[in-house]
């Protein structure tokens, strides 16, 4: 597609905010003087910040029963990555892309990557896919993939798993994230203890190709799409997976992959404390694994969180690295919006969590205040810090007011134009 969002409309679109956020910012400044916290650290933090976007996330998602196709749909991995730079230029937090493969599988690697690369994006952990048959191939995962009772299942399923490794480290990848959908609908159909026998022994074939340099992630789902047993169906065996097959292989948290009402900020303190915490598929979720976008349902349990990263961070847990990655189903919003905000979501649960006063809220957990200690948390829960993260994108070249520049840019209607309808997207139900 010709049209690109220009730093002109951006520069243009700022002019017209500026002035107000300067006085909200500068107001703010003096709040959290006055609580002994510095705006323009926190400033600095927001512009740290790092989130990658899913390519599949900037299609329209949809549902077992339905999917309803946006104008302008990105029909190839090439327009995914146009959309995934209109994210990165109006938020500036969102250079990393992670890929789904096949959806994402190019002809040309190093088309692909110089296309990402031309962007100044690159390309951050690779998903394997074994929860769908392809065309053509060989063997069917309908009894499962990685843990098939089949050893010529298991095989293709690890073959497949190499041949993302392969493709990764021609892109410039430096993780490989696999989640499988093995399990069964009905009770004795899965021998529950040789099912996860034979998902380690394919996974220590995919462990022991494990490119330089690279990480294995884990991601646990607790069901779906096997509605009674899962193989690898929480974070306790996540854990025990990661530990069988070595030092380079950590526990992902999606965070809709957990049992309604589980304490996940609890799982992400554990996980850390262990030494396992690969990263994270952000979203939200009301009712299972909703796939919605981050902070629209449960914004404290973000923050509670970011709170427990961010605590790790600055009491400079030995190798704490985890990898931020947005895993969303957007069915009914234009996912270049709902990718912004999302990702904005997660700036603005970072920066509360770093207006946190440990030292206070340490003293109340000494004293056994339970009162207080909530109390601290809630100050900087209930900040608005958006002035900060406003500004922080705005010293970065991005938007000061993100949605409002892409509306304004006719970016969705100019790519309606240049990409007539396909006739399905690689992605089903994301
Ligand atoms: C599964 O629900 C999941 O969260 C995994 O991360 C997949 O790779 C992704 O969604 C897309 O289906
Ligand atoms: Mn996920």
């Amino acid at each position: 597609m010709a049209f690109e969002l220009s730093p002109d409309h951006i520069a243009a679109e700022n002019r017209k905010r500026l002035k107000w956020l300067e006085e909200d910012y500068e107001h703010l400044g003096r709040q959290l003087a006055r609580r002994g916290a510095d705006i323009e650290r926190l400033t600095e933090r927001a512009m740290g910040f790092r989130v990658a976007v899913p390519s599949w996330g900037v299609g329209t998602g949809g549902t077992r029963f339905a999917r309803f196709p946006n104008p302008g749909e990105p029909r190839n991995v090439f327009e995914k990555i146009e959309d995934c730079d209109v994210v990165f230029k109006l938020v500036r937090t969102t250079p990393g892309i992670s890929l789904h493969i096949p959806w994402d599988k190019p002809e040309s690697a190093a088309e692909l990557r110089s296309f990402a690369e031309a962007r100044r994006l690159f390309f951050d952990s690779m998903n394997s896919n074994t929860f769908e048959d392809q065309p053509g191939q060989a063997c069917s995962y309908k009894f499962g993939s990685l843990s098939h009772t089949d050893p010529a299942v298991r095989r293709q399923a690890v073959e497949h798993n190499l041949e993302c490794l392969e493709l990764g480290v021609k892109l410039g990848a430096r993780s490989h994230t696999v989640w499988i959908g093995d399990g069964g609908n009905f009770p004795g159909q899965v021998h529950l203890r040789n099912a996860l026998e034979r998902y380690l022994d394919s996974m220590r074939d995919i462990y022991r190709a494990l490119p330089q340099g690279w990480r294995l992630f884990i991601e646990h789902k607790l069901y779906e799409p096997a509605f009674y047993s899962t193989v690898i169906n929480d974070w306790g065996t996540s854990y025990y997976c990661a530990r069988e097959l070595g030092e380079r292989a950590f526990s992902l948290v999606d965070l809709g992959h957990h049992a309604p009402n589980v304490n996940i900020e609890m799982i992400v303190a554990r996980l850390i404390q262990f030494g396992k915490l690969a990263g994270f598929h952000f979203n939200d979720s009301k009712y299972g694994d909703d796939d919605l976008d981050s902070g629209s349902i449960k914004p404290f349990q973000l923050f509670l969180i970011f709170h427990e990263l961010v605590d790790a961070e600055l009491s400079r847990v030995p190798g704490f690295d985890p990898a931020y990655m947005l895993d969303q189903s957007h069915n009914v919003t234009d996912p270049v919006e709902s990718l912004m905000t999302s990702a904005a979501e997660l700036v603005r649960a970072y920066v509360q969590a770093h207006l946190v006063d440990r030292e206070r809220l340490a003293a109340h957990q000494q004293a056994n205040d339970a009162l207080l200690a909530l109390q601290s948390l809630k100050q900087a829960f209930t900040t608005d810090v958006e002035p900060i993260l406003a500004m922080a994108r705005h010293r970065a070249g991005g938007a000061i007011d993100p949605v409002a520049t892409y509306r304004a840019s006719g970016y969705r209607q100019r790519a309606a134009q240049a990409r007539p309808a396909a006739a399905r997207l690689g992605a089903g139900i994301v």
